[in-house]
């Protein structure tokens, strides 16, 4: 059961919005990290996290939960500030992002934080950590699903598609795979640097079933992540086709702002985007 389904789409997006805010606040106060992956996966995290997943912030290791592994760790301040807007720990410990001892390091460390699944920030691993995870759940004839959060720049990794073969072969249909189609990484844009496309024939060749959606709207994401959940013959990929930055002005498309962070007058400027954009909202 997701504790959140009382809110509206409304009440959704203008969470996604309050959850850039975060986002922009944290990496301003850590000083480095990653800004552009972040504020682009808000709206698929807020999806998940508030309407699709199986899960109880006030029982992160219930065993039925579902789990997201977050393959592209450098984009854990969105994961972050999502588990706080849900309630796994306090909203003020975000500002500790980044800090020596923190539990909020700038890549996820599992065991630090409750709601984090796996440790993650070297690329290319976490479809494989996902699969070994579903092929548990489907010889223990458990129910619960996996969803990997993953980046295109990841498939650059040739162990990507060694999951992607993995779990086609052995049909590991409880898996989602939702892939932050931004078009970017560190060096530029992607078809520049190593050219994906056509990246939604190429799963398919592998045999998987993909969904191309729009990442920023959330009714589409939902109805992705509920059309994956029903499809039992093969694993599912949802392309998350997002903005990188969105939300920010001076952000958005530019590869950039990939591994870097706002300064002090910069986040002032990102924070009035942010909010002319959606006010905060107040909710339970
Ligand atoms: C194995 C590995 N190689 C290199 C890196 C350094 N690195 C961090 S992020 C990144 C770019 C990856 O592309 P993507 O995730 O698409 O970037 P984004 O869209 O978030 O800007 C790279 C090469 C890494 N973390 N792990
Ligand atoms: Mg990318």
């Amino acid at each position: 059961m997701n504790p959140f389904l009382h809110l509206t789409t409304e009440q959704l997006e203008k969470t996604a919005y309050d959850i850039r805010q975060d986002v922009i606040k944290m990496l301003t106060a850590a000083g480095s990290g990653h800004s552009a992956g972040a504020l682009g996966m808000a709206d698929v995290f807020t999806a998940l996290y508030f309407r699709v997943l199986n899960h109880d912030p006030k029982n992160p290791g219930w065993n039925e939960r579902d789990r997201v592994v977050l393959s592209n760790g450098h984009i854990c301040p969105v994961l972050y500030a999502t588990l706080a807007a849900c309630g796994y720990f306090e909203k003020e410990e975000l500002l500790t992002l980044r800090v020596l001892n923190s539990r909020l390091q700038g890549h996820p460390h599992r065991e630090s934080l409750p709601g984090i699944e796996t440790t993650s920030g070297p690329l290319g691993s976490g479809l494989s950590q996902a699969a070994g995870m579903a092929l548990d759940a489907k010889l223990d004839n458990e129910k619960h699903d996996i969803f990997c959060v993953l980046s295109d720049g990841e498939h650059d990794e040739g162990s990507t598609w060694e999951a992607v073969m993995f779990i086609s072969k052995y049909r590991l249909a409880n898996i989602t795979a939702l892939i932050d189609r931004n078009g970017i990484q560190i060096d530029g844009f992607t078809e520049d640097v190593m050219p994906l496309e056509p990246f939604k024939e190429k799963y398919e060749a592998f045999g998987w079933h993909v969904i191309e959606v729009d990442g920023h709207n959330i009714t589409a994401i939902i109805d992705a992540c509920n059309l994956a959940h029903s499809i039992y013959e093969k694993p599912v990929a949802i392309i998350c086709h997002t903005i990188p930055g969105k939300g920010v002005d001076f952000m958005e498309f530019n590869p950039d702002w990939h591994g870097k962070v706002p300064g002090s007058n910069e986040a002032q400027e990102a924070i009035r985007d942010l909010r002319t954009l959606k006010g905060t909202i107040e909710f339970e």
